[in-house]
């Protein structure tokens, strides 16, 4: 082989190891955890064509528009979601709302299942009982958060900085987690009241999505995340 072919082939497999390396480092790190349960475990509560197309195009969305996200600004070797959320304000609001809408929806997946008689754990009940009053009373109060959180958002259950259960719901991908959330706080429940979230089965009524999705709210969950916060 002549000495200029050599150095060509050398340059040209150069060039594909520099391009590899950038490939390499460029690739962002959030993923989607696999959903927990399949499309139609939910059923007839959450239908399987809104979990699935929630799941695989908004979620998947999300996680795919973060990483592009992080990448423009150089910062894709950042890996920690709550340091990010909790330091929002220093990123664009593609950041604020791909990172929100990744944490958000990988807690929703977490806190719904298709198990029967999942139960409050009777620590959580008491802080229940003593912060709202009762169990019905907190439900009507989580309920009338959601169905009156104005256009696109989310309905929480949190604990405070100061160890309190509080409600609270924030406006499109925002969460309590947020540096700049009006009322902060770690969430143990959260519900998405987007309409992508319902409107395929319930059109129109958010209030009557609020109470089917009640009923697969995963409640040793939420006390498991509640144990963790406190
Ligand atoms: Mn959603």
């Amino acid at each position: 082989m002549p000495q200029s072919k050599k150095i060509k082939k050398m340059k040209t497999l150069l060039k594909f190891m520099v391009l590899a390396l950038f490939v390499n480092t460029a690739t962002a790190q959030f993923t989607q955890e696999p959903l927990p349960y399949a499309y139609d475990a939910l059923e007839p509560n959450i239908d399987a064509q809104t979990m699935e197309i929630h799941f695989t195009k908004h979620h998947a969305g999300y996680v795919k528009k973060l990483n592009a996200a992080l990448i423009a600004l150089g910062k894709e070797n950042e890996t920690d979601i709550l340091a990010i959320l909790n330091n929002i304000t220093s990123y664009n609001t593609a950041v604020r709302n791909n990172a929100g809408g990744h944490y958000n929806h990988t807690l929703f997946w977490n806190i719904l299942t298709p198990e029967k008689g999942t139960q409050l754990s009777a620590a959580l009940a008491a802080d229940i009982n003593a912060t709202f009053g009762d169990y019905d009373t907190f439900k009507a109060e989580f309920v009338k958060a959601a169905a009156t959180r104005f256009g696109s958002g989310w309905a929480w259950l949190i604990v405070t900085p100061d160890n309190k259960l509080a409600i609270t719901s924030t406006p499109n991908q925002d969460n309590p987690l947020m540096s700049d959330a009006p009322v902060k706080g770690t969430p143990i429940l959260g519900i998405d009241v987007w309409e992508h979230a319902y409107y395929l089965k319930f059109q129109n009524k958010r209030g009557d999505y609020l109470q089917s999705v009640w009923e697969v709210i995963n409640w040793n969950q939420v006390s498991a995340l509640y144990a963790k916060t406190k």
